[in-house]
């Protein structure tokens, strides 16, 4: 299946998917079960979804065909090269395509803005500071002028190109244009292009890099956007094979920002053409490529089978001219389905686990909670169902314990307000201890400190300073935690031991993985910094770009963790609380029902009955849970036990 297909038939899974989740939130409200907090979580989770994009990004020195790749992977159809490519040094500004509903526009930033303490994420929300041209998206010719841009440059002054953090002695010494008085600039810091092609449409975007130390001069592209990519295309030239320079990129950036190992990756062996005119005929040309496969696998410590030759520029030319024995030859057809199932089907998994992770456990209480309801109600009415109400004597009694127990209870209950009240205290702590303007506090005071640090040596200290202090704030919440943990466990141990409420887990907060992210942030940050062709002069634009992306992502992490301690202890007694009220209603019904048989023995049949009644409506209300669960697709809640079918009244 092509790609095409298979990208239709993702985003049809993930509105399946969405469409369960906005299932599940109705029974919610059906059964009044909802509540403020997870009402925002179950919505958070339905922005994200619909918001959803792949995001391809391509990377690689300058001239290994990224961009050629790309129209021949995407645009052909348009009959023409659409993205500009060339010999030589093409692509001057990393751009994005995607699809912003109902427009179609090229828009550009200018390379001054570099020297604004403003992040790109910032430029994007303000579209009035950005170069637009539109797009007509019927010809073809008119959008290929319009990429044109895409390679602009102009002439600056060395000095002109240092101030904005693109001069770098050493590149230029390797270029041959150390004695230049003026140098080649790229106009252009960063494109988007938004137009309603099919593949776009359905959620694709392809970020297109420019070769030659792009990824060294913007640490947002290399520490944010990359990483956050579904895949990372990394292309080499076959006639080259692993340069000096593709092996520094690899390292100081590629490698790094596939992380944790959730992204995918591909490897493309470009320009296998180049092989074909090989005097050593066909098997030799197969070798050739098998071995130079094996040679740059070695060398990046990839596995082989993420490596890709294929020829982008015949692909390109095949598909235009409806070649197919020459679109067979260019290979391509392997990276497509590559991409089509493996690159989607990855995604698939980490949609299903982020949807897991962030609703698993509320659907989890939901199914926990229905069950209990229904044992109990099943419970009662066998009970019921054996006494022997003729007793008169019998009635009293159960009458009497039951108030007992009622009594009991109530005092219970207030003893879980108390234990309520205590942990409130404890976790409103917990959640200062992370509020936002402690963070910037430590933030205000490291920028302060940086501006004033005229060495990179004291400008590191600040860095390191920074994250120290961090450190010791996530260290002091752990604290905090471990006490809220004990409070929750305590509470829910006392109503397990005395009423067996065992179906309630406690979904307990843990702060190590923010700390976690956050070494990773600062680990991140050293590699880039001493990453061997990264301009890093004491104030430069780089460092500070440097400087200012690491802090906004720990920043981030912690903001997260903040809000996460939020949303936590807000709700993490409410599963009991709904188990209590259920269990006080239970009570009070029995007695109504006993209270109703000691006045008349008639209505003992009535009893029973209305005891029968009320099994099916929660059986039926189970039996939506299980189906929507079914179709939000979260592995392991949806083979247990659940409710009993054979136990049911006949
Ligand atoms: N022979 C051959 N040439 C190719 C192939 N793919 C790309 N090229 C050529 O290589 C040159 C560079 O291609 P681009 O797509 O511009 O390379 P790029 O990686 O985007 O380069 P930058 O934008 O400068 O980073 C162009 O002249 C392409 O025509 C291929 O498969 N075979
Ligand atoms: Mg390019």
């Amino acid at each position: 299946m092509e790609f095409k297909e298979q990208l239709h038939e993702y985003s049809q899974w993930r509105e399946d998917i969405i469409q369960a989740i906005e299932m599940y939130r109705e029974w919610r409200n059906r059964y009044g079960l909802s509540d403020a907090q997870s009402t925002d979580t179950i919505l958070n989770m339905l922005n994200g979804l619909s918001n959803d994009r792949i995001t391809l990004a391509f990377a690689a020195e300058f001239s290994r065909g990224k961009t050629e790749l790309i129209n021949s992977l995407f645009f052909a159809e348009s009959g023409v090269r659409l993205l500009p490519s060339s010999p030589g040094r093409t692509t001057m500004c990393p751009t994005e395509l995607f699809y912003d509903e109902g427009d179609s526009y090229i828009r550009l930033l200018n390379i001054e803005s570099r020297l604004e303490d403003i992040s790109l994420v910032e430029y994007k929300q303000q579209p009035e500071r950005w170069t637009q041209i539109d797009l007509d998206c019927d010809s073809p010719t008119q959008m290929q002028e319009a990429f044109k841009e895409l390679v602009a440059v102009k002439k600056v002054s060395k000095k002109d190109a240092d101030k904005l953090g693109l001069w770098n002695d050493r590149e230029a010494a390797e270029l041959g244009l150390l004695d230049a008085e003026e140098v080649d600039i790229p106009c252009w810091r960063h494109a988007l292009i938004s137009f309603p092609h099919p593949l776009l449409k359905e959620g694709l975007s392809i970020l297109d890099t420019p070769g030659l130390n792009a990824l060294g001069t913007e640490p947002e592209l290399t520490l944010n956007m990359l990483p956050s990519a579904q895949a990372i295309i990394f292309v080499l030239a076959a006639d080259t094979g692993v340069t000096k320079s593709d092996l520094n990129m690899w390292r100081s950036h590629i490698s790094v920002a596939r992380g944790a190992g959730k992204q995918g990756l591909a490897v493309v062996m470009n320009k296998i053409d180049s092989m074909w005119d090989d005097l050593s005929g066909e098997t030799g040309y197969e070798e050739s490529i098998i071995s130079q496969i094996k040679n740059s696998a070695a060398i990046l410590g990839v596995d082989e089978k993420l490596f890709f030759p294929v020829s982008a520029k015949q692909a390109l030319l095949a598909k235009i001219k409806s070649d197919a024995p020459l679109l067979e030859k260019s290979r391509i057809g392997g990276l497509e389905t590559y991409l089509s199932k493996d690159i989607l089907s990855q995604r698939r998994v980490i949609l299903k686990e982020t949807v897991a992770r962030s609703i698993g456990f509320l659907v989890k209480e939901s199914l926990s909670l229905t069950e209990s309801k229904y044992k109990n109600s099943l419970e009662q009415l066998e009970e019921f169902k054996k006494i022997d109400f003729e007793n008169a004597d019998m009635t009293g009694k159960l009458m009497a314990e039951t108030r007992d127990r009622q009594n009991a209870y109530l005092a219970n209950v207030e003893h879980f307000q108390a234990s309520r009240r205590v942990f409130g205290v404890q976790a409103k702590m917990l959640v200062d201890s992370l509020a936002i303007e402690r963070i910037d506090e430590i933030i205000r005071h490291t920028k302060q400190d940086m501006t004033k640090s005229l060495t990179t040596y004291g400008m590191k200290q600040n860095i390191r300073q920074l994250f120290d202090n961090l450190r010791d704030l996530l260290q002091d919440a752990v604290d905090t935690t471990n006490e809220t943990r004990r409070l929750v466990k305590a509470i829910h141990k006392k109503f397990r031991d005395e009423y067996g409420f065992k179906e309630i887990e406690p979904q307990l907060f843990s702060i190590k993985q923010y700390q976690f992210e956050l070494e990773q942030i600062f680990e991140e940050g050293e590699l880039f910094r001493t990453s061997a062709k990264t301009t890093m002069t004491e104030q430069s634009v780089v460092v500070k770009k440097l400087y200012s992306t690491i802090i906004t992502k720990a920043r981030g992490v912690l903001k997260v963790a903040h809000n996460d301690a939020g949303t936590w202890s807000n709700s993490v007694l409410s599963p009991l609380m709904h188990q209590i009220k259920d269990h006080k209603r239970q009570i009070e019904s029995r007695l109504q029902m006993l209270r109703k048989i000691s006045g008349s023995k008639e209505n003992v049949a009535e009893s029973i009955a209305a005891l029968e009644a009320e099994l099916g409506p929660i059986k039926q209300r189970h039996k939506e849970l299980r189906l929507i669960i079914k179709a939000m697709q979260i592995e392991g809640y949806d083979n247990q036990d659940g409710i009993n079918p054979s136990s049911t009244v006949r």
